[in-house]
């Protein structure tokens, strides 16, 4: 048979569905009146038709998810921990098909599905399972909030079902969650593995859809909480369309982390660090260290060395398994950074990128590197979501804070020194959610993980992130002890 790791398992799968999907309701798949299609952005190719849920659809889900709520809860966390090691061994069983399947929909390329989003999701799920497990005994004064409406954009398409459903799911709740329209496909599959461990009916409800879809559930009365991530404009309509409301809400949005360098700092694992930190997933990371600030005094160094690195950065197919960079999400993703890049060559900034062919067809685009940028520039401020770095340099810890905090968000920061001293002072002195000394881009489940300012309130991730799914309850209003 064909080899698990190749496309063939993928398409194999998608022929079985006949490369068109309904919603994944009450357990079943339910059709929809009208579907679009989701594209391989590395090819054009199409790769299935999905449903555009409804008004009405969603109301369905929900409907599902309210059904399944009582008898989810009264279970109690030790049964529910079943379920979720269960999902996670299923998550692992299928892992290359998930691989590959985020990899076809997504453009990222493979090395890091395989390595980095998959195991990260399958590892979300055992730690709730292990929190589900401790819930009855560690928060006992708590109680699941209902139904949660869990919506999630196209950058991490998996890990962000698993970042917001194993949580939701481990603390009793039920779940309506709609993947981006870009990447419907690994939520499809994990629909298909939730029917496959038993999972009761109506608990996972994933309906399919646009942002017609997102404001549907936003606006859904029988929602308990919103749970976003995406991004900032967004996040900003849905605090306007639940204001009043009474729904709970966490959002996790934008960011513009800076990565800082300092003179004493090991250059060459602060430029692998950089590397990581801003072309990982084609810089479509909403912790990406966009803006980097050096030292003046090994500001050259350091960017002669970044400029060699970036030169040996593969450029290509995302199935490739030596490709480090595959395309980006959409074509009108593409342009909307060749505007950014273009405004900063305009506005007198010096644009740096590798010689070297992309790809002919797809959305790929190189990796860049600004300097010779004021701190007020448009590309300095905004987000600009793909593989776009900005340089400046600094003189003192003093004003490497001030440039790190010059921004509207507060996601993520990384700190480069070999002195600890001089770390520890400045990472409380960032403005982020997440500060990260001589590394980037860890992400741990036991760890929470979220932002302030205009990157969103709420964590994800460890016991913060739990309690974001949970209400303080008094003892009379707990619900009725678990049934054996
Ligand atoms: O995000 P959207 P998009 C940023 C990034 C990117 C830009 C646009 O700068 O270039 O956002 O990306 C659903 N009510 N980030 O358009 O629109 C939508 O269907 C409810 C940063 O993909 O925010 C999808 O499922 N839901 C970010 C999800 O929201 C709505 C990650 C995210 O889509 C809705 C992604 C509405 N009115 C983009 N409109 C990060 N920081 O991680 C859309 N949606």
């Amino acid at each position: 048979g064909p080899s698990p790791e190749s496309a063939t398992a993928a398409q194999q799968w998608l022929d079985r569905h006949q490369r068109s999907f309904g919603l994944y309701i009450n357990g079943c798949w339910t059709p929809a009146a009208t579907q679009f299609e989701t594209r391989n952005p590395a090819t054009g190719d199409t790769l299935a038709q999905v449903a555009q849920a409804s008004d009405a659809d969603v109301d369905a889900a929900v409907a599902a998810a309210t059904a399944a709520l009582g008898p989810w809860q009264q279970m109690g966390g030790h049964r529910r921990a079943r379920y979720l090691y269960a999902l996670a061994r299923a998550l692992q069983k299928h892992s290359r098909l998930f691989a590959v399947l985020e990899c076809l929909d997504n453009g990222k390329p493979i090395r890091e599905t395989r390595d980095a989003d998959v195991p990260l999701a399958v590892r979300h799920f055992y730690h709730h399972a292990g929190w589900a497990q401790l819930l009855d005994t560690e928060l006992p004064q708590h109680r699941a909030l209902g139904v949660v409406g869990q919506i999630v954009p196209w950058n991490f398409p998996l890990l962000m079902l698993a970042w917001k459903i194993a949580p939701a799911l481990a603390c009793g709740n039920t779940v309506v969650f709609k993947p981006a329209e870009f990447t419907p496909l690994s939520a499809l599959l994990f629909a298909e593995i939730c029917t496959e461990v038993g999972l009761p009916p109506g608990v996972v409800n994933i309906v399919t859809g646009d942002g017609s879809t997102g404001q549907a559930i936003v606006s859904h009365p029988g929602i308990a909480k919103i749970a976003f991530t995406g991004s900032t404009e967004v996040g900003r309509l849905i605090r306007e369309a639940t204001a009043g409301g009474g729904k709970k809400l966490s959002l996790e949005l934008g960011g513009k982390s800076p990565f800082i360098v300092f003179a004493d700092a090991d250059l060459d694992a602060a430029v692998e660090g950089l590397v990581d930190s801003i072309w990982f997933n084609q810089g479509q990371v909403c912790c990406a260290g966009s803006r980097l600030l050096v030292h003046e005094a090994v500001e050259q160094r350091f960017l002669d060395k970044l400029r060699l690195r970036m030169a040996n950065i593969r450029v290509g197919s995302p199935m490739d398994k030596s490709t480090d960079m595959g395309a980006l999400i959409d074509a009108s993703q593409q342009q909307r950074i060749a505007r950014y890049v273009a405004q900063a060559r305009e506005e007198g900034a010096t644009v740096w990128q590798p010689a070297g062919e992309l790809p002919g067809a797809g959305c790929f685009y190189p990796p860049t590197l600004i300097t010779d940028v004021s701190t007020s520039a448009t590309v300095v401020q905004e987000e600009i979501f793909g593989p776009v770095l900005v340089a400046m340099s600094f003189r003192t810890p003093a004003e490497a804070v001030e440039l790190a905090n010059n921004t509207v968000y507060g996601l993520a920061a990384c700190v480069w020194s070999e002195s600890i001293s001089l770390a520890l002072d400045v990472a409380p002195r960032l403005k982020a959610g997440v500060v990260w000394i001589n590394t980037a881009n860890q992400f741990d489940a036991a760890c929470g993980f979220g932002g302030y300012r205009e990157s969103g309130y709420g964590r994800e991730g460890g016991r913060e992130g739990l309690l974001e799914y949970l209400v303080a309850c008094s003892e009379d209003a707990r619900p009725a002890a678990p049934r054996k």
